[in-house]
């Protein structure tokens, strides 16, 4: 199973992201609005031990609810190519709380240490070829974009299924904040 650890969004939330799939870049694939989510841990590929392992230490972390505000727009890069176009999450310090948290859980149950800087965002669209001067036009327009506060009660583990158009994502396990 392919897993990964994320927040998934009110609808209210996604309803308001999906306005941005109109715009007008070509060579963007927006992500449909049902699979919108922010990614704590990326896991990957993982046996039905290792998934029941990851399973207990997630549920047995102990953590707290709390406001979650997307904020602004930008791209992510890859060789000088814009790869992906996300909201990004004003700044929160609850967020990298449970984010630090699952990461210790994860390694308890024996997963290599994330290397990667955990850059929080909800993913629009994935590029391919966009024109890079549509993009900056597109980051410029909406970046004082920023949602209403919405309540984080729980986190979620997520399988994924790589589809021919879509990932399709599978929430497998919700574990409440207390
Ligand atoms: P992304 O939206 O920025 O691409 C499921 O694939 C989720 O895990 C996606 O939200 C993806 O982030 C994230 N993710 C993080 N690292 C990944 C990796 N190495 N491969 C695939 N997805 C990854």
């Amino acid at each position: 199973m392919r897993l990964f650890v994320a927040l998934d969004l009110p609808w209210e939330l996604r309803a308001r992201l999906a306005g941005f799939a109109t715009a007008g870049i070509p060579g963007a694939r927006w992500v449909p609005a049902e699979n919108y989510h922010l990614t704590l841990r990326f896991i990957g590929e993982t046996n039905s031990v290792q998934a029941e392992d990851i399973d207990h230490a997630l549920a047995a972390l102990r953590g707290r609810g709390f406001p979650l505000t997307l904020a602004g727009v930008g791209t992510f890069q890859k060789a000088g190519r814009s790869t992906q176009l996300w909201a990004g999450v004003a700044r929160n310090e609850a967020l990298e709380r449970l984010r630090a948290k699952i990461e210790t859980a994860l390694q308890r149950a024996g997963m290599a240490g994330e290397r990667r800087r955990f850059q929080p965002h909800v993913t629009l669209a994935r590029l391919d070829a966009a024109p890079e001067a549509k993009l900056a036009g597109f980051v410029q327009q909406h970046n004082l974009f920023r949602a209403e506060p919405v309540a984080v009660e729980h986190f979620t583990l997520f399988s994924s299924r790589l589809g021919k158009e879509q990932a399709v994502y599978t929430a497998e396990v919700e574990y409440p904040l207390g």
